[in-house]
């Protein structure tokens, strides 16, 4: 007991030294930490007493890290980061370094950062940006975080800009690093399929520069979404249920770490066996644990042939059931899409399709491959099996371009969904997106009692599945004075999902909303572990912080 009681006292000794912040600090702090220091020294000195009479080992003083596997929240102190006078001079020295023009105080720039009008979470007013800075290089990028480093700023790293969990929020004001001068596509292997980018290559530019060839590469997020946030959100899109998500897609990264070091993940070989998958680690990390600088990704080849088939059902029920069936048959899809009845209908008042389609649940259903004769094939197997499924039409494109068509339809929901939202319910409406994904065999289940929730609420909502991949978003529309309706809508649909061996997130990310939830997903030793490796790679806490898990003990969010 007394030995268990000495440790506790040597590691918040350890902890609080270890994670104190080491730039210029204030009058208080360095009060406070001399009190650590002498508590810290007398429980050391009465230690080693206690070590003496009880025979125990005697702690190396050069111990400086926890001793333990996991960093529950209450045993770490709130990180301390650098005033504003410090921070400037911080500022002042990346400017030096990158060059005026290569910086920002702007305020409808600082503002344009903040957020984006479609996320689910929003910033309070004073969380914005103080810098905006962007390099220009894997160098700059270091160099800049050795100088955010020594004075303790918070970098939020910032791609695209187009994820809607609040993930790149200045919760804590300071660098916004803008990746936006690193667009360049650097190698594209045709032999290996592989291609080497920087961070804000945007994917649908990638896409047009590998199409040409005949290629493309797998997920396919919102428009605007770039490698770098990509990566960072592990996203996926309409092609994972053939192609996979990032997390399957990305061969090797360079990656900043937060005191400017540069790593490298892995090799450009398909496999290895070499080590720790660090690729792994930084891909859904949400820039919280580096600052990706370049990326290798997998090519795939485009299919030739492309049939997109429209089936609609009477209830979303009969529609999942027949995505079983798909699977079961073994019957390779490209993509297999749900369309919920809402989402018919705002498509088709949306004016921007050439056929009207019946305002009922509908799958797309996307097949691809070489040869013309055996998506035919295909196609009279899939209208089969829909047929057996309920299914009440059954519409296949003629041709690739007629595909691509239908295929638009799937694309254009979200803004659909918000433009007829502004026009018919509410000029100020507000969106919120849920992201659950479950085993495919929970999905009809937990869809069905989501769409029922939604229905009783009378909120206007849409539903549009990656159902391939057990992912269904429910698009929830709200006015100002339903927000606490909606957000009780999503809370449910997560813990339903949850207790269907689900995730509250199939791709969008934890951001700030969601940290709660990864705790009742995967439990509090798990979140424990991941804040362990954010210490260890991070310990001033400057990357991107309050994303994923609580790192801030004072931090007035429960979770
Ligand atoms: C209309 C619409 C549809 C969408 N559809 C989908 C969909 O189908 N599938 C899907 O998965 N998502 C979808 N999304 C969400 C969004 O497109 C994805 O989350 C996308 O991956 C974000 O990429 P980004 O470049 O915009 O990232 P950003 O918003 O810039 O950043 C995302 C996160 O990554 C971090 N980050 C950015 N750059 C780096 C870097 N270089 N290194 C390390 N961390 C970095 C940021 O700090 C942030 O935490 C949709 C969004 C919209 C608006
Ligand atoms: C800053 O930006 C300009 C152009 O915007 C560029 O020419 C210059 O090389 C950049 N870097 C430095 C260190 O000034
Ligand atoms: C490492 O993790 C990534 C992402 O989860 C995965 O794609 C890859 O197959 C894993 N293994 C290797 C050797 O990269
Ligand atoms: C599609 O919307 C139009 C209004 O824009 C409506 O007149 C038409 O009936 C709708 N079609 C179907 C099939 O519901
Ligand atoms: C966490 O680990 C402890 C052992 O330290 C164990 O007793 C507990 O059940 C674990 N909790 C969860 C949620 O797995
Ligand atoms: C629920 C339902 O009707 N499922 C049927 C879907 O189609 C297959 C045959 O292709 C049947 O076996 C299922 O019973």
């Amino acid at each position: 007991m007394f030995r268990n009681q000495f440790l506790r006292g040597i590691r918040s000794f350890s902890t609080s030294h270890t994670l104190r912040s080491q730039g210029k600090k204030s009058i208080r702090q360095i009060l406070k930490d001399n009190r650590q220091i002498i508590l810290g020294s007398s429980l050391f000195g009465l230690g080693i007493t206690l070590g003496f009479t009880f025979g125990i080992t005697r702690p190396n003083p050069d111990w400086k890290f926890p001793e333990s596997s996991t960093t529950p929240i209450d045993n770490i102190i709130p990180p301390q980061y650098a005033f504003r006078a410090d921070m400037f001079d911080g500022f002042n020295k990346i400017s030096k370094l990158i060059g005026e023009s290569n910086v920002s105080y702007d305020n409808d720039d600082l503002n344009s950062f903040a957020t984006n009008s479609y996320s689910t979470h929003l910033p309070k007013d004073n969380q914005k940006p103080k810098m905006i800075c962007y390099p220009r290089s894997t160098e700059e990028v270091s160099q800049i975080m050795k100088i955010a480093n020594e004075y303790s700023i918070p970098v939020v790293p910032y791609s695209g800009g187009t994820s809607i969990e609040g993930n790149f929020i200045s919760t804590q004001p300071g660098l916004l690093l803008s990746l936006s001068n690193m667009d360049s596509i650097l190698q594209f292997n045709k032999d290996d399929l592989d291609v080497t980018v920087q961070p804000a290559v945007g994917w649908q530019d990638l896409n047009a520069y590998l199409e040409p060839e005949g290629f493309m590469i797998g997920p396919d997020p919102g428009p605007g979404g770039q490698i770098g946030g990509m990566i960072g959100t592990s996203c996926s899109g309409t092609n994972a249920a053939r192609f996979g998500t990032m997390k399957e897609n990305v061969l090797s990264l360079i990656v900043v770490l937060a005191d400017g070091t540069i790593i490298k993940t892995k090799n450009r070989p398909r496999k290895s066996s070499a080590g720790y998958n660090l690729t792994g680690l930084f891909i859904g990390s949400e820039g919280t644990l580096g600052i990706v600088t370049e990326a290798t990704l997998k090519v795939h080849v485009k299919p030739k042939f492309e049939r997109v088939s429209v089936v609609s059902f009477p209830k979303i029920v009969d529609a999942t059931n027949m995505v079983t069936k798909l699977i079961q048959e073994d019957i390779v899809v490209n993509a297999v899409e749900l369309l919920d009845d809402n989402m018919i209908d705002v498509i088709n008042k949306s004016g921007q399709l050439n056929k009207k389609w019946k305002v009922t649940p509908t799958l797309l259903v996307k097949i691809g491959g070489s040869e013309e004769s055996v998506l035919s094939k295909l196609t009279k197997k899939i209208e089969d099996i829909s047929i057996e499924n309920n299914s009440i039409g059954f519409e296949s494109a003629g041709s690739n371009k007629e595909s691509e068509d239908l295929w638009t339809a799937r694309k254009i929901g979200f803004w659909s969904t918000i433009e007829y939202a502004k026009q018919h319910i509410d000029p100020n409406i507000k969106v919120w997106v849920t992201d659950v994904a479950v085993p495919i065999s929970k999905l009809s289940k937990v869809i069905e009692e989501t769409s029922e929730e939604v229905s009783k609420s009378k909120v206007f909502c849409t539903i549009l599945g990656h159902v391939g991949d057990g992912n269904f978003h429910c698009i929830l529309t709200y006015k100002p004075d339903e927000y606490e309706k909606v957000k009780t809508i999503s809370e449910n649909t997560v813990r339903r999902a949850i207790l269907n061996e689900g995730t509250c997130t199939g791709e969008h990310g934890i951001g700030v909303g969601k940290r709660k939830y990864l705790i009742e997903e995967l439990g509090i030793n798990s979140t424990d572990l991941m804040r362990k490796l954010k210490f260890a790679m991070d310990p001033k806490r400057i990357l991107n912080p309050d994303k994923i898990i609580k790192i801030d003990p004072e931090d007035p969010n429960k979770f």
